[in-house]
């Protein structure tokens, strides 16, 4: 006998209901919420970091730091003041809708205008699993290879941006940071592209400059 279990679209569909009803709530609270995935290593703490000490005078930020294990990110999110929730998934590599849902719900959504939530670290498990977000970034890092786009085209087909970070060592890894740009844009021709350094500073401002525009753009109740 043949069975034919639709277990996949199930998990899906219902992600996707939480995903929904986490918008809402974004929503209600006038609040800009971006899904931040990329590779271990590739400096998602660090550009949402830059972007607290840019913007956290003008806007109210709350973050999500999802991890396997540990709180080491989310102690270097508090270290700059902001509400922070770490949200370990275990052996799970991808945050999902759900547990979205608990964590912003310890966070003081009244108060914020927008929240950042860190992925767990890898190009494959985030793809499937919306979040309930307004943007979905990605952020890769000269150091993981120049083929890593082209290796990874899920993630890029449904992103809005890809950051292509460590610019500054991009010579002394043998990397091409136009390559990495030219292979998320066919993948993905909508996707907007940065090349950035966290240590010279490259980038930055369109980075900033990036999310204020969601933060005018995505907020339905602000
Ligand atoms: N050279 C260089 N190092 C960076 C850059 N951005 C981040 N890093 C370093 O890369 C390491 C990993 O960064 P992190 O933000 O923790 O990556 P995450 O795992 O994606 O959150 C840290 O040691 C950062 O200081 C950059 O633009 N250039
Ligand atoms: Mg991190």
């Amino acid at each position: 006998m043949h069975l034919n279990i639709p277990v996949g679209s199930d998990i899906f569909d219902s992600n996707r209901r939480h995903a929904n009803r986490n918008q809402k709530l974004f929503e209600n609270h006038g609040i800009a919420a971006f899904n931040v995935m990329g590779a271990i290593g590739s400096g998602k703490t660090t550009l949402i970091e830059l972007a607290i000490e840019r913007l956290g005078d003008k806007y109210q930020i709350g973050v999500v730091a999802g991890d396997i294990v540990a709180d080491i990110d989310a102690s270097r999110f508090e270290s700059h003041n902001v509400p922070t929730v770490a949200m370990n998934t275990g052996k799970e590599c991808h945050l999902d809708a759900h547990l979205v849902d608990h964590a912003i719900k310890d966070l003081p959504l009244a108060d914020l205008d927008l929240v950042f939530i860190e992925n767990v670290g890898n190009l494959i498990c985030p793809t499937d699993f919306e979040l309930g977000e307004h943007r979905r970034v990605v952020i890769v890092s000269v150091s993981e290879g120049d083929d890593i786009v082209a290796k990874h085209p899920m993630i890029f087909l449904s992103s809005d941006i890809v950051v292509v970070n460590k610019v500054d060592i991009a010579e002394f890894v043998g990397a091409d940071p136009d390559k990495m740009v030219d292979d998320a844009t066919t993948i993905n021709p909508k996707i907007t592209t940065l090349k950035t350094s966290a240590k010279t500073g490259e980038g930055i401002d369109a980075w900033i400059g990036w999310i204020e525009a969601c933060l005018r753009d995505c907020r339905v109740n602000s």
